[in-house]
């Protein structure tokens, strides 16, 4: 299927042209019939001589609706410019050119209606030159009339041959479907309709929507009036959504893949059209089938930042266009640069983004948003339209889906073995840098980030990154210790005693350093060992007679109760051991 919009001045004869081509009514309000004009969008459908279907999304030509003809066209890639040949160009004419321009519609056919009533050779250049100066170049012309149905089968195989030239449409790329239409069907709840340009639609699919807080699923598809079980680009589908109430969703909404989109009401965008200074300062944006109001703030000559009335989900490279509604004027196309910019707050902030914006084209640049955000999950990159693989491009994280910037990875390095050396002298006593504190020293959104920052010899041990093993340990406590173990390793059970460390230097400040940095271990106050003696313990233990009493253990280990007790309680906590009723324990295998 491909789908075509029509465009045209009022009264042209683009309603009566696709009534004529499909035998089906565009206008389907009584109030379109009675006044004989349409208002609102009209969908008919066909089958081309090739035996290929064509469905038209049929736009009103009254300058008053201008609005619902962009929310027809904005999704659709080709278009029928119809001109009548008795009236010739006229103001809607080149309205609507602006738009299909805007909007860098590339696809399209000339029809010259009411070819009875007047020569359409005239028109017919006029037309053909507006048409040549915009993104749709020189397109074929027919001369047709819906009266008298001449010219339709030349039309026809001119559209063939349109829907061949077209480009094969993406079905792998996740779902925008921009809604047009939505309204209740009894028994069967709220419908949506659009034009699918891109990815695959299924029932049982869910989707997100944007301020909807719970995902919506496809309980039916309809595709040209018939139930399908799937519908791929390019398609005019109608969507029954399941449990969804019909006034939570309406033209300008949009149905998603979940998770691949990013909504923003802060874009940076470049112009094709008026000049950035010569912008009101509110003007309308309007893309896919949404129109959102959008205040101006002009950054470099052809760069403009727009602050949206409400989140649209947009990727970068998008294309959009800006209307003044008061003035019936386009102001021209905007190419979306980025979705998610950073803010402007300093003096000189705005010409230093202008001079960012001028770089960018709007085509995904994986390494210049790396440049440019430093860091940024990967996630956050493809709902902007950014994947970590892009073509030969590719990013790999430096820690969970996070994506860094080599260069600012490499400073962050550097950054983080000098925060650690500073703190360590300013705190000698501490066994290394908290990771959190180096998460703040460094700015960074998350500690993982630190963690993977940590290169030998430094080293992460209990929450804080130093140095490895005892060179964590200041000089005077590192010899402390030395001695304790030169001292005490046969007798790996016997507590140095109070005065004896207060000689070896050890107070309660360093016996603490050295118990974070794993080089001594603390039974109670003034009462440590060397942390292997733990295991030994628990050997010489389980060789004893099961259960066993605190005496007998005393003995085997050739210690006292000054340092048994507590010993015996750290086994019971670390569960090496097991307290029975009568106060003798167990070694727990
Ligand atoms: N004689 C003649 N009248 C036409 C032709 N096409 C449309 N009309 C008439 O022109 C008027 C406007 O046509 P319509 O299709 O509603 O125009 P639209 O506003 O562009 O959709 C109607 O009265 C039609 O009957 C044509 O090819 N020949
Ligand atoms: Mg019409």
């Amino acid at each position: 299927m491909f789908v075509v919009a029509t465009a045209g001045h009022v009264d042209h004869g683009k309603s009566t042209l696709v009534r004529a081509l499909t035998g089906m009514e565009p206008d389907r309000w009584a109030e379109e019939r009675r006044r004989g004009m349409t208002i609102d969008l009209g969908f008919a459908w066909t089958t081309l001589p090739s035996g290929g279907t064509v469905a038209f999304v049929d736009v009103p030509g009254h300058e008053r609706f201008v609005p619902n003809m962009l929310a027809g066209v904005g999704p659709v890639p080709a278009a029928l410019i119809v001109v009548a040949a008795d009236e010739g160009w006229m103001p809607q004419s080149a309205e609507h050119l602006a738009a299909l321009d805007a909007l860098g519609v590339a696809y399209g056919l000339l029809a010259v209606t009411r070819a009875d009533l007047a020569d359409p050779g005239p028109a017919t250049a006029h037309a053909r030159a507006e048409i040549a100066a915009t993104s749709l170049g020189a397109v074929p012309a027919v001369a047709v009339s819906g009266l008298t149905g001449a010219g339709l089968p030349e039309l026809r195989a001119a559209l063939d041959r349109l829907a061949a030239q077209l480009p094969t449409p993406v079905v792998d790329r996740p779902v925008r479907l921009w809604v047009d239409r939505s309204f209740t069907v009894r028994g069967s709840g709220t419908v949506v309709t659009g034009t699918l340009g891109a990815g695959r639609l299924r029932v049982g699919d869910e989707l997100e929507l944007a301020g909807a807080d719970e995902p919506v699923r496809v309980r039916g598809l309809h595709s040209l009036g018939e139930a399908r079980a799937e519908a791929a680009a390019v398609a005019r589908v109608a969507v029954n959504l399941r449990g969804t109430p019909r006034d939570r969703l309406g033209r300008g909404d949009a149905l998603l893949t979940p998770g691949r989109f990013h909504h923003t009401d802060l874009v940076d965008v470049r112009l094709a059209g008026d000049p950035a200074a010569d912008l009101p300062a509110t003007l309308t944006l309007h893309v896919g089938s949404a129109a959102v109001p959008v205040r101006v703030r002009p950054l470099g000559p052809d760069t403009v930042r727009l602050r949206l009335a409400r989140p649209l989900p947009l990727l970068v490279g998008d294309r959009a266009l800006l209307r003044d509604p008061g003035r019936h004027h386009v102001s021209g196309g905007v190419r979306v640069l980025d979705v998610a910019p950073p803010p402007l707050g300093r003096r000189g902030a705005a010409a230093a983004r202008a001079q960012v914006l001028a770089e960018l084209d709007g085509r995904p640049d994986l390494a210049g948003e790396l440049r440019r955000r430093r860091l940024v999950r990967s996630g956050a990159l493809l709902r902007m339209g950014v994947p970590a693989q892009n073509g030969p491009a590719y990013a790999e994280p430096v820690a969970g889906d996070w994506l860094a910037d080599p260069a600012h990875w490499r400073r962050l390095g550097e950054q983080l073995t000098e925060e650690v050396a500073r703190h360590a002298r300013e705190h000698p006593l501490e066994p290394g840098m908290p990771v959190d504190a180096l998460r703040q020293r460094l700015a960074l959104p998350d500690r993982v980030l630190v963690e993977a920052l940590v290169r030998p010899p430094l080293r992460i041990h209990a929450g804080r990154v130093g140095a490895a093993g005892a060179d964590a340990l200041p000089e005077p406590v590192a010899r402390a210790v030395q001695r304790v173990r030169a001292e005490y390793g046969d007798r790996p059970f016997r507590a140095p005693e109070a005065d004896r460390l207060v000689d070896l230097g050890l107070g309660p400040r360093e016996i603490g350093a050295a118990v974070r940095a794993g080089a001594l271990l603390r039974l109670a106050d003034n009462v440590v060992l060397l942390p292997d003696a733990l295991d030994d313990a628990v050997r010489v233990l389980a060789g004893l007679p099961q259960p066993f009493t605190l005496s007998a253990a005393r003995q085997a280990l050739d210690t006292t109760r000054r340092v048994a007790v507590p010993l015996l309680e750290l086994l019971d906590r670390r569960g090496a051991t097991r307290r029975l009723p009568d106060d003798a324990r167990i070694v727990v295998t």
